[in-house]
């Protein structure tokens, strides 16, 4: 007795598969200073003015030139190596924190003050001077801001095959005075458009309709289309196209070919 059976394989593409994922991180130094950070620092509780809590705080006793192991120095750990890499690749990658000092970073003379920024990896060491270049008034107590943004491409941080990546703060200053400014909210981040991997959820098949439903995960915006081959040697051909995205999961039915096997992708246009 012949039987008729009735195979249909189903796949997922995505037409951007080789983008990889990449992670974010973030320091608040709430609590405690991370062992990443050594050389010139310790943890604070932060300017007396700043709502959001602890700080790292620079302590060098000198003034002058302050760069390297007298300074805040961030040798990023294998996990946060593997982030950076990993936005690298993703590309769009940013490095971003506060400066802050108040009257506590000072001693009582009028000065001015410079702050540095270094990246290091296998690039090399890559410098931004003066990222902050200010004056502190005699006396003056009052809490300031400052932000430092760069891409990667600005600490130099551009091999994603680099074995190590390292952030270096330091300040310049008259020798006389030392300058204990604090770092707060450390973001390391890739602005890259995030990939939502298309994986199919539930599928279905009646062999009677030829009606096949299927749902799968999908990206707001992003229409894709089902495609068809009766086997996986001939070019797979559309069914439906421009099957508009139902947010985060997508459902669809389409009719599919008369055939007793067949095999059915679906694929972001
Ligand atoms: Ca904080």
């Amino acid at each position: 007795m012949k039987t008729n059976s009735f195979k249909i394989l189903v796949a997922a593409t995505v037409l951007l598969c080789w983008v990889r994922a990449h992670a974010n991180f973030t320091n608040t130094f709430d609590s405690a200073l991370p062992p990443e950070w050594v050389n010139g620092c310790q943890w604070s509780p932060g300017p007396a003015d700043w709502p959001i809590g602890g700080s790292l705080q620079a302590n060098a006793t000198n003034g002058g030139w302050v760069l390297g192991d007298p300074s805040p120095k961030c040798i990023f750990n294998e996990t946060q190596r593997a982030d950076i890499r990993s936005m690298i690749n993703a590309g769009g990658g940013h490095v971003r924190f506060s400066i802050l000092v108040d009257g506590a970073s000072f001693n009582a003379s009028a000065q001015w003050w410079h702050i540095n920024v270094v990246g290091n990896s296998a690039v090399g060491w890559t410098q931004i001077n003066e990222v902050v270049n200010s004056w502190q008034n005699a006396g003056d107590r009052v809490l300031r801001i400052y932000t430092f943004k760069t891409n990667f491409a600005g600490l130099g941080w551009t091999d994603a095959n680099s074995t190590y990546f390292e952030m270096n703060i330091g300040s310049n200053s008259d020798p006389a005075n030392p300058i204990h400014y604090w770092i707060d909210n450390l973001a390391v981040y890739s602005d890259a458009p995030a990939v939502t991997p298309l994986v199919i959820t539930a599928q279905s098949y009646n062999p009677t309709t030829r009606e096949m439903t299927l749902t799968w995960t999908s990206e707001v915006a992003a229409t894709y289309a089902i495609l068809h081959s009766a086997n996986v040697t001939v070019t797979m051909t559309p069914v439906a196209t421009g099957i508009a995205s139902g947010g985060a999961q997508t459902t669809t039915t389409v009719v599919l070919p008369a055939g007793n096997t067949g095999f059915v992708r679906i694929q972001k246009e």
